[in-house]
């Protein structure tokens, strides 16, 4: 198992690689072009200069996230084709670096939602909280224009500038979009992508819906035991795998996130770990990394790892912001870096 962090690169991220570095016990990041469009190929030029930034901090940059899916491949438009020769092309090119996993996600339109992006706690500390019922009654503009007031130019993937110009139109060609043909799709991707993956040996890790249940109508790809077992079985092979994400996973309570990874333990590459605090009417936020903080048993998350023979890389999700640290949402420093210690710590523990 290696512990990783996620940084956005020097110009996206206030967290320098050096404060990385000084966390015991980590031994790379998990980054990737964040201001790539989908479709767009990643050179081996743009990819080499960020290994050599990444390297000459003494990290590794082995976990990809997120080589994002053009919506065409998503939609079964006719320019697929195209566009999945792109991602096979940034798949060859990050081959030239040694990456060895990539995370990616199979989300129509938006990568993740959430309610609120700084949700202020008693203690002084704040965080990302989720309400479904605000969800429902809000417009995904809405919600792109209350993100840009509270993130103050901090700018999101997955809610960047350009995706959201188009975002009426995007969402508009997803009308009569059923479940079904949009299965077919992701089949048709992973049919061609998977055997360059196993040529180049780089394991394709699906991360789970952000949040798991549907929002604007859209459909839910990643979501259950269920569903990750039929996305396994669209294309059956040893790198075809999941990224674990407790958070996106774990905010449905009918989860039981250990016995996911007890079945789904050989592909699982990659995982997320993350603690959320439900409140009773369902609401959510991210809690601190600790069993005790949140309502996700972590200790039972990490132990069922370690008895799957995990070997993959793991990444503290989100957390909180502390000690008055201003940043982008979920990935403060210091609420991370107590998360590592605290996972690290559980990893030995659990024998
Ligand atoms: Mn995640």
């Amino acid at each position: 198992m290696k512990m990783v962090m996620r940084w956005f690169g020097a110009q996206d991220d206030h967290v320098p690689l050096r404060h990385i570095r000084q966390i015991p016990g980590v031994s790379g990041v998990v980054t990737g072009l964040v201001r790539k469009l989908p479709g767009e190929v990643w050179s081996v030029e743009e990819i080499g200069e960020m290994r050599r930034a990444i390297e000459a901090e003494g990290l590794e940059s082995e976990v990809i996230e997120s080589v994002n899916i053009h919506e065409d491949i998503k939609l079964g438009a006719d320019t697929r084709d195209g566009y999945i020769d792109a991602y096979i092309q940034t798949m060859r090119n990050l081959k030239t670096i040694g990456v060895k996993v990539i995370c990616y996600n199979f989300m129509p339109v938006l990568d993740w939602a959430r309610s609120r992006l700084y949700y202020e706690l008693p203690d002084g500390t704040n965080t990302m909280f989720f309400s479904e019922d605000f969800i429902r009654h809000t417009t995904p503009r809405a919600l792109a224009e209350r993100y840009a007031e509270e993130a103050g130019g901090i700018a999101l993937p997955g809610w960047e500038p350009e995706r959201l110009a188009g975002l009426e139109e995007t969402l508009r060609r997803y009308d009569g979009m059923t479940p079904e043909r949009y299965w077919q799709n992701a089949k048709y991707f992973l049919d061609r992508v998977i055997p360059y993956a196993e040529e180049l040996d780089i394991k394709m890790a699906i991360h789970p819906d952000d949040p798991p249940t549907p929002i604007f109508g859209l459909p839910r790809m990643i979501n259950s035991a269920k569903s990750i077992r039929a996305f396994l079985e669209l294309h059956p092979s040893t790198h075809n795998g999941l990224t674990l994400c407790t958070g996106s996973l774990g905010a449905d309570p009918g989860n039981d996130l250990p016995a996911i990874i007890g079945e789904f333990g050989s592909h699982i590459f990659f995982a997320h770990l993350r603690n959320i605090q439900f409140l009773e009417n369902g609401d959510s936020y991210e809690s601190a990394h600790l069993t005790g903080s949140g309502s996700l048993d972590m200790r039972a998350i990490v132990k069922a790892l370690k008895d799957a023979g995990f070997d993959g890389y793991i990444r503290p999700d989100h957390g909180r912001m502390i000690w008055g640290e201003k940043g982008r949402p979920g990935y403060g420093l210091y609420d991370r870096a107590l998360g590592v210690t605290y996972l690290l710590g559980l990893w030995e523990g659990v024998g």
